[in-house]
């Protein structure tokens, strides 16, 4: 049988080519500073990545969110905007796709992921309510317990081990589950929040085998089952790599199949789907959908923009169709691939095996010598930056917060320092400038000292927190 979509020239001689499936039209220059000017940046920031400005900034790995470079096929779209309040023409063709692709029959549009979070929290969980999902996400879980809802955590063991090698470390624990359902009650349990490739822990897959059992125990006890399908189409490529039996099907049909034993979805439409800006709920049942409908038009606008503009909306609609095509796919994690394997062969700490969109560095062991409470993964971020400019994410204590009833800081297991790639933006010259800069960290790892927190915000701190040095 043959392969869904052609190989790329190495591929179909063997080789171990996971080249673009494009080339470059319009470029935008870079801009470096010299190190002084970086060491003032920083100061200047708090040691936060977030509180630079993007000038000051070389490579920027803080995000593949809003980050992608759009094709000229959704630039084109984006002149074709039709800016009516009401029932412009871009919406059907969001609608039209998503249903294509994703298969969910009713659509609605936000403008980005924590929007659409939003509603569905609101109009999904009662409070007090528990709501089971594969490892936290930042503003998933602010949003279900702003809805007073209690975030469970039911991912499998291995993916707090960021060596273990499992090859779905986004699975769910169905014992976790079943056991939270038998003590609570189904009537207790909100929905079933399950993600693909699991962002915190790494950009880990759930497995198709995992989401028909899922889909099995929450029947048996009338449980609904959404998905966070932001990173859904990386998903997709795993199962289609590594799953028995999915090896000939498309991307497509693979993401289609995955969605089918859902409820309906929430996306961040600014990673997967290859736009600036965008997000969409999407759900099957009609009077659940006539709910989220109405209370959109409080927080988003109209049902059929959502906070976005027509043209947004037009450039999703293509987005969304590029974005499951294999040859994209492949060459998107096959860029983050070539970084990991550049990092690993250097022998530098880092979460296996390499998830979708991002390599993750173990700051814990990277920097053995630096308690959790001083910060290890922004510490690492911070001195990346003074470096080589290169702009990282922390993913660690910093980004998990207090615990709401203790108000000591929630410890993850996972202490990590995210290097995360945009979809299409930069090439394999930039991938080894990070690969050196990351090498050239960890060979003066042994002098570097933690981070003392100045300035906690209350919601999300991570992204407005202020750091000095110990
Ligand atoms: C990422 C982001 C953007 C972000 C969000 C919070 C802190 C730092 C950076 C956003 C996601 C996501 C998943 C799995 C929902 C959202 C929210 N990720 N689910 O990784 O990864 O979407 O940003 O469009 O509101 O940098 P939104």
């Amino acid at each position: 049988m043959t392969h869904p979509t052609p190989l790329t020239m190495g591929q179909q001689f063997g080789r171990r080519s996971w080249a673009e499936p494009w080339k470059i039209k319009m470029v935008e220059p870079l801009r470096m500073i010299s190190p002084e000017e970086r060491a003032g940046a920083l100061v200047d920031a708090g040691f936060n990545t977030f509180l630079l400005r993007s000038d000051d900034v070389y490579i920027d790995l803080l995000t593949d969110s809003g980050t992608s470079a759009m094709s000229d096929r959704q630039w084109a779209g984006m002149m074709l905007g039709d800016e009516a309040y009401a029932g412009s023409r871009n919406f059907y063709h969001l609608e039209e796709a998503v249903r294509r692709f994703y298969g969910f029959r009713h659509i609605l549009p936000t403008h980005q992921g924590r929007g659409a979070e939003h509603l569905i929290s609101q109009v999904a969980i009662k409070a007090g309510q528990f709501v089971p999902g594969n490892m936290y996400f930042t503003t998933t879980r602010l949003h279900q317990e702003l809805a007073g809802g209690h975030f469970v955590d039911v991912i499998i063991d291995e993916a707090h081990d960021p060596e273990h090698l499992h090859p779905f470390k986004g699975n769910m624990d169905l014992g976790k589950l079943a056991a939270l359902i038998e003590r609570e009650g189904a009537a207790q349990i909100a929905y079933v929040s399950l993600a693909g490739t699991v962002n915190m822990a790494g950009g880990q897959p759930v497995s198709m085998a995992n989401i028909r059992a899922i889909r099995e125990l929450c029947d048996r006890h009338g449980i609904r089952l959404f998905l966070d399908a932001t990173r859904l189409v990386e998903n997709a490529f795993f199962i289609q790599e590594r799953e028995a039996g999915f090896a000939e099907r498309s991307i497509a049909e693979i993401l289609l199949e995955f969605c089918s034993y859902a409820d309906g979805a929430w996306m961040s439409a600014k990673k997967d789907n290859l736009v600036n800006i965008g997000g969409w709920l999407a759900v099957n049942e009609d009077d659940l959908f006539e709910e989220l409908r109405n209370l959109v038009v409080v927080y988003e606008g109209l049902h059929t923009y959502g906070g976005l503009a027509g043209r947004d909306m037009e450039a999703l609609a293509i987005g969304i169709e590029e974005s499951v095509q294999d040859d994209h796919v492949r060459s998107r994690i096959g860029q983050v691939r070539y970084l990991g394997e550049l990092l690993t062969d250097w022998e530098i700490p880092i979460v296996q095996p390499v998830g979708g969109h991002a390599i993750f560095l173990d700051a814990r062991r990277f920097y053995a010598h630096i308690p959790q409470d001083e910060f290890p993964a922004q510490t690492l971020a911070a001195e990346l930056y003074l470096d080589s400019g290169i702009r990282s994410m922390e993913r660690g204590i910093a980004s998990a917060g207090r615990d709401a009833k203790t108000g000591d800081h929630n410890r993850p297991k996972l202490e990590l320092t995210r290097l995360t790639i945009p979809r299409r933006v930069y090439t394999q010259a930039h991938m080894d400038v990070v690969a050196e800069s990351v090498k050239a960290v960890h060979d003066k790892r042994d002098a570097t000292r933690g981070l003392r927190m100045t300035y906690e915000p209350k919601y999300l701190r991570f992204f407005q927190a202020r750091f000095e040095r110990l």
